[in-house]
C-alpha cells in the first residue's frame, strides 16, 4: 500500500485531541476512516432511549418498545416509540418558530410565533394515548409492507399546550370548514423540499375537541426533538399519524385534507371487510378515525419464571380510541374462560386506563395469560388477528404473555 492511502498527520492529531488520548496505530488507519468512538452516537443515546427498545428501521428512524417497558402509568421518554416518515429536522430554532393558520376555510390567515401561542392562549394538560395505526402489523398474513411493529408502538404521555380550537377560533373558521391538515418541518427522505413526508389531519369535530392540543411540553419538559420539538399537534385516541410533529402550519380545509399520506391506502382500511390478500380499490378505502379497543400486559414480562407458590400481580393498560374501556378480563386457559381485572378510570378522556389482577397459577408448568378489553359500547378485542387490510392497520387482537411456574 502507498502512504497516501493512510491517514495524514494533521487528521490524526485532531482525532487524538478529540479522543483525549493517543490513537495507537493511528498511522495505519485507512484514509477517510472514522474511528468508532467518533462515529455518530447510537440511536439509543441519540434519542435518549432505553437500550431494550427495538430498532425497526434506521432510515428513517423507527423504534418500538417491548410490552414490559411500558409498565409506567405515564410513559417516560426512554420507552416512547419513534415513528418517522422522513428526516428529523436539524438545527431547530424554537425562538424563531412560527405556526401559520391558513386554508380555504380560515377567515383570516394568521402567523403566530411560538412565544405568542404560549403567551396569548390558555395552557391545558392532558394524558393522551397515541398509538400508531400500524401497531401489530407484524402479525398480518399475507404480510403487509412497512415497519413490522409488534405491540410497542403505543404510549401515553402527558402533553401541555394550547387548544387547537382556541387558536383556530382566533383566526376565524368559516362555515364551510370540514377538515384541518397539518404541515411540518421534517424533510422527505429524498430531501426534495417540495415533497412533504407526511401532512395529515382530522375532521373539524376532532380538531375542535378540548383535548386536541398544539403542545410544547411532554411529561413536564420541552418535547424531545424526535417527538416533535418545539411544537406538536396531539390528537389522542386517533392513529398517531394525526399528531403531527414539528408543525409549522395548520390549514383549515373546505374538503377532506389531501396532504401526503391522506390518500390511497395510507392510514386507510377497506370500508367493508375483504379476504386476506384481496386488492381493494381506492374508492373502497376509508380513513381510519378512532382507534379500536386494545390492551397490553406490561407485568410480568413475557417469559418470566415465577417461583411464588401464592399469587402475583398481573397488570397493564387498556384504551379504546374515543371511547372508554368498560372492562378488562384475563384468561389462563387460551380463552376458554375469563376472570375480570380491576380497572381504573382514565386520568382524563383519551388517556389509557390501568388494569390489574391478582393471579394464581394453580400448579407448576407453562401458562399463557391473555388479556381482553371491552369498550363502553360493548365491543371486545378479538382473540385472533382481525380484518386483514392491505397496509396492516388496526390489529387489536388480545395481547398474550407466556409465563412458567416452577
Ligand atoms: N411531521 C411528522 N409528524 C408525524 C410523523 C412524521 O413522520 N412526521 N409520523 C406520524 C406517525 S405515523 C406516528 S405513529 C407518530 C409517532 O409519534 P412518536 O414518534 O412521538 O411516537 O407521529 C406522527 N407524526
Ligand atoms: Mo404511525
Amino acid at each position: 500500500m502507498n502512504r497516501r492511502n493512510f491517514m495524514g498527520k494533521a487528521a490524526l492529531a485532531t482525532m487524538a485531541a478529540t479522543l483525549g488520548t493517543k490513537l495507537v496505530n493511528g498511522h495505519l488507519m485507512p484514509k477517510g476512516y472514522v474511528p468508532l468512538a467518533l462515529q455518530d452516537p447510537d440511536p439509543f443515546s441519540l434519542f435518549n432511549k432505553d437500550s431494550q427498545m427495538v430498532v425497526l428501521n434506521d432510515r428513517p428512524w423507527n423504534m418500538e418498545a417491548q410490552a414490559h417497558l411500558l409498565d409506567d402509568k405515564v410513559t417516560p421518554n426512554p420507552y416512547i416509540f419513534i415513528r418517522n416518515n422522513g428526516l428529523v429536522p436539524e438545527n431547530v430554532d424554537a425562538s424563531g418558530w412560527t405556526l401559520t393558520i391558513d386554508g380555504e376555510s380560515v377567515v383570516q390567515e394568521k402567523t403566530y410565533t411560538l412565544a405568542e401561542l404560549k403567551r396569548n392562549f390558555k395552557w391545558h394538560t392532558y394524558q393522551l394515548t397515541l398509538e400508531c395505526g400500524g401497531n401489530g402489523r407484524a402479525e398480518f398474513n399475507p404480510p403487509a409492507k412497512g415497519n413490522q411493529w409488534t405491540v410497542g408502538a403505543v404510549y401515553c404521555a402527558q402533553w401541555t399546550g394550547v387548544r387547537l380550537r382556541d387558536v383556530l377560533e382566533d383566526a376565524g373558521i368559516k362555515e364551510d370548514a370540514v377538515y384541518i391538515g397539518y404541515h411540518a418541518a421534517d424533510e422527505h427522505l429524498s430531501r426534495d423540499p417540495n415533497k412533504p413526508p407526511i401532512s395529515r389531519g382530522a375532521p373539524m369535530a376532532k380538531a375542535l375537541q378540548d383535548e386536541t392540543l398544539l403542545a410544547f411540553e411532554m411529561n413536564g419538559a420541552p418535547i424531545p426533538l424526535v417527538h416533535g420539538y418545539p411544537l406538536r399537534l396531539v390528537a389522542g385516541g386517533w392513529p398517531a399519524s394525526v399528531s403531527g410533529k414539528w408543525i409549522t402550519g395548520i390549514s383549515v380545509r373546505n374538503k377532506v385534507h389531501d396532504g401526503a399520506k391522506m390518500t390511497g391506502d395510507a392510514y386507510r382500511v377497506p370500508c367493508t371487510p375483504v379476504a386476506p390478500g384481496e386488492k381493494v380499490l381506492d374508492k373502497d378505502m376509508c380513513i381510519i378515525e378512532s382507534m379500536p379497543v386494545k390492551s397490553l400486559i406490561t407485568h410480568p414480562k413475557s417469559g418470566a419464571t415465577l417461583k411464588a407458590k401464592d399469587t402475583f400481580e398481573m397488570r397493564g393498560h387498556a384504551w379504546a380510541g374515543e371511547l372508554e374501556v368498560a372492562q378488562v378480563d384475563y384468561s389462563l386457559d387460551f380463552g376458554a374462560s375469563w376472570k375480570s381485572c380491576q380497572l381504573s378510570a382514565p386520568a382524563n378522556r383519551l388517556a389509557w386506563q390501568h388494569f390489574s389482577a391478582t393471579v394464581r397459577l394453580p400448579e407448576k408448568g407453562y401458562y399463557e395469560i391473555w388479556a381482553r378489553a371491552t369498550d363502553s359500547q360493548g365491543k371486545a378485542q378479538p382473540m385472533l388477528v382481525p380484518g386483514w387490510n392491505p397496509k396492516g392497520y388496526l390489529n387489536n387482537a388480545c395481547h398474550r404473555i407466556a409465563v412458567k411456574r416452577v
